[in-house]
Formats: C-alpha cells, sequence, structure tokens
C-alpha cells in the first residue's frame, strides 16, 4: 500500500510542479486566454487515473484538467505545448488549455462546462456495449452539477446500468458564486440518490481512506459495470483562474490540502518524500521552457483550423 500511496503522491506532486511552470508562463503573457490551474484536485486525480486502463477505460474532464491529461500519461512537453499554443502540442496547439485532446490516453477535456458528462457517459455505453469491460469517468465541478446535461446523464446511466463513474470536483463555488447560493437541495450527493446512484461522499481529512474508497469505487463500476457517484471535497486554493483577485479562494481549515495530508503521512512513515518534490520542479520547469521555446502552428495548420471553422478567410 505505501508503494501505491508513493506513486501517487510523486504523481500529485508532478502536476502541482507542472502547474506552477503553467502559472509561471501565464504571467509572463505566454498563455492565450484564461487559465484555471487544478491545485488541490492532483491527489483525486492522480489516484484516479492511476487506477484505469488507457487502453479499454476513458476519463473526460473539465476546463480544469491539466492534472487529469498528465495523470492519464500525456506527455507533459506536449500538454505544456497545447496550452501555449504551439504546434508541438495534442493538438498543434489549436485546443489549448481547456480542450485537451489525448487519444492514445483515452482523455478528453471541454471548455462547456457539463459537456464532458453526456459524453462519458458515450464512451461508458460504447464499452458496455463492444463488451470491453472498459469504463468512464466524468469529472465535473459543482457549478457543472446544476446543468441540465449533467442531471439527463445521471437518469440515462442509472437506466441503462452505465459502467461510468461520476466525480463531483466541489470547491464550493462556480467563478465567484458560492454552491450554498446555486444549488437546491440538502447536498449533491443526496441529490444524486435521487437517480437511484450509489453515492459516495469523500471525507476531507483523511487522505488515506479517501484514495481507498476512490480505488474502491472504480472497481465497483468496472466489476459491476454500473454507475457510482463520488464527490470529492477540493480546497480552492487560489481563484477560479490564475491570476484573478483571488477573493473567492476557499478555506484550508475547512478543507485541507490532500497534497499536504499525503506528504505528512508519508513523513510519518518516514519515507522520503523532499528528493521527489525538488526533481518534480527541475523537470516541470525544463519542460515549460522546452515548450515556449517550440513553433508556433504552420500556416497550413491554421488554415485547417480555419476549414473547421467555416472562415473565409
Ligand atoms: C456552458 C458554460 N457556461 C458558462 C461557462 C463559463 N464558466 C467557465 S468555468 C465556470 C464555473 C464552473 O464552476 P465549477 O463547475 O464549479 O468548476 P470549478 O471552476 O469550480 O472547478 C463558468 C460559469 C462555460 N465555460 N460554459
Ligand atoms: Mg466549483
Amino acid at each position: 500500500m505505501h508503494g501505491k500511496l508513493l506513486a501517487i503522491y510523486n504523481d500529485a506532486l508532478r502536476i502541482r510542479a507542472f502547474e506552477k511552470a503553467i502559472g509561471v508562463m501565464a504571467d509572463a503573457g505566454h498563455v492565450p486566454g484564461l487559465v484555471h490551474l487544478c491545485l488541490g484536485a492532483e491527489v483525486l486525480q492522480a489516484t484516479v487515473c492511476n487506477a484505469l486502463d488507457s487502453k479499454t477505460d476513458h476519463v473526460n474532464g473539465s476546463h480544469r484538467s491539466h492534472g487529469i491529461a498528465l495523470a492519464s500519461g500525456a506527455s507533459p512537453f506536449k500538454v505544456a505545448a497545447e496550452i501555449l499554443g504551439r504546434e508541438d502540442g495534442l493538438s498543434s496547439g489549436l485546443g489549448g488549455t481547456q480542450h485537451l485532446f489525448a487519444p492514445e490516453q483515452g482523455m478528453a477535456s471541454n471548455g462547456i462546462v457539463g459537456a464532458q458528462v453526456p459524453l462519458a457517459a458515450g464512451a461508458a455505453l460504447t464499452a458496455k456495449t463492444l463488451g470491453t469491460h472498459g469504463i468512464a469517468v466524468c469529472f465535473f465541478g459543482d457549478a457543472a452539477a446544476n446543468q441540465g446535461a449533467v442531471l439527463e446523464t445521471m437518469n440515462l446511466a442509472a437506466v441503462l446500468s452505465l459502467p461510468l463513474l461520476f466525480i463531483l470536483e466541489n470547491n464550493g463555488y462556480g467563478l465567484s458564486t458560492s454552491s450554498s447560493y446555486a444549488s437546491a437541495g440538502v447536498n449533491l450527493t443526496e441529490r444524486a440518490k435521487a437517480f437511484g446512484l450509489e453515492s459516495i461522499s469523500l471525507p476531507s481529512n483523511t487522505i488515506t481512506d479517501q484514495i481507498e474508497q476512490i480505488h474502491i469505487a472504480i472497481n465497483t463500476v468496472r466489476t459491476e459495470s454500473r454507475p457510482l457517484f463520488l464527490e470529492a471535497p477540493i480546497p480552492r486554493l487560489t481563484g477560479h483562474y490564475h491570476g484573478d483577485a483571488g477573493n473567492f479562494a476557499g478555506d484550508t481549515d475547512t478543507v485541507p490540502d490532500p497534497l499536504l495530508l499525503l506528504r505528512e503521512f508519508l513523513d510519518a512513515q518516514n519515507i522520503d518524500t523532499a528528493s521527489v518534490k525538488e526533481q518534480s520542479s527541475t523537470e516541470m520547469d525544463e519542460v515549460a521552457g522546452r515548450a515556449l521555446r517550440s513553433q508556433a502552428p504552420s500556416p497550413q495548420i491554421l488554415d485547417t483550423w480555419r476549414s473547421i471553422l467555416g472562415a473565409t478567410e
């Protein structure tokens, strides 16, 4: 078990180092548009993606999915190049930070809030129909949970008994609107139960229990070929996007940083975590620097893009 926890810690730390390096790039004006970092969600994303099999499984994330791409096995250089709008990116730099697409890793993300959820249901239906024993996972936020398409997908997944894991990354806010203001009902886990979904709310302060429950959930979806809903508390370590005023950052006393909790746990077992930390930042600073030096999309690629959009010039 400790080996597995250390592997998750390593992956989560690499994601955090990657996000910090992207933040530096954004501060210097190198990232087109807004960038939503997944700070606080790294352990969840690493735990889930480490337990998936890219040959049969699919994972769909939101506008905040850099960590999902990395944890699914996409090359950090290609992800960084995509975020920076470079030709070496996952989609030649045309998708950008919110539209990451790594088909070999079974991974995609979507900037339309909630739209990734029905797409994951399609992947789950395909797996079920073809009998691959694959599963699909969708990550979405508390604001996305109120989208009609998400609620319809919960209904459909339950009716068709799809092997689909719904993961609610609840950081308490959609932009600057709190979930307690915007969401009716007792809470979002209770709401999911109304669709007949087995629904679990992870504890915020017992990191090893969280990790174990995630593994059990993935195993249940796979072996019983049915949907399950998991709500994970995510600390909002900064604001909504990198560089905003941070007025709506969360309270880490209520929801502590999972990466810190995992490090404390490993340290208490006398497992060395310090060297991993240093290696991760060196690696990701180098990756981001190399992505910055790589080429912008060629005129041919831009022509393809224009033709997809139907633009005439
Ligand atoms: C359909 C749609 N409506 C609005 C937006 C603008 N928007 C981008 S992120 C966001 C908030 C999403 O909040 P949540 O789902 O809780 O995810 P979080 O950002 O907290 O991770 C909004 C409203 C969008 N991208 N798509
Ligand atoms: Mg949110």
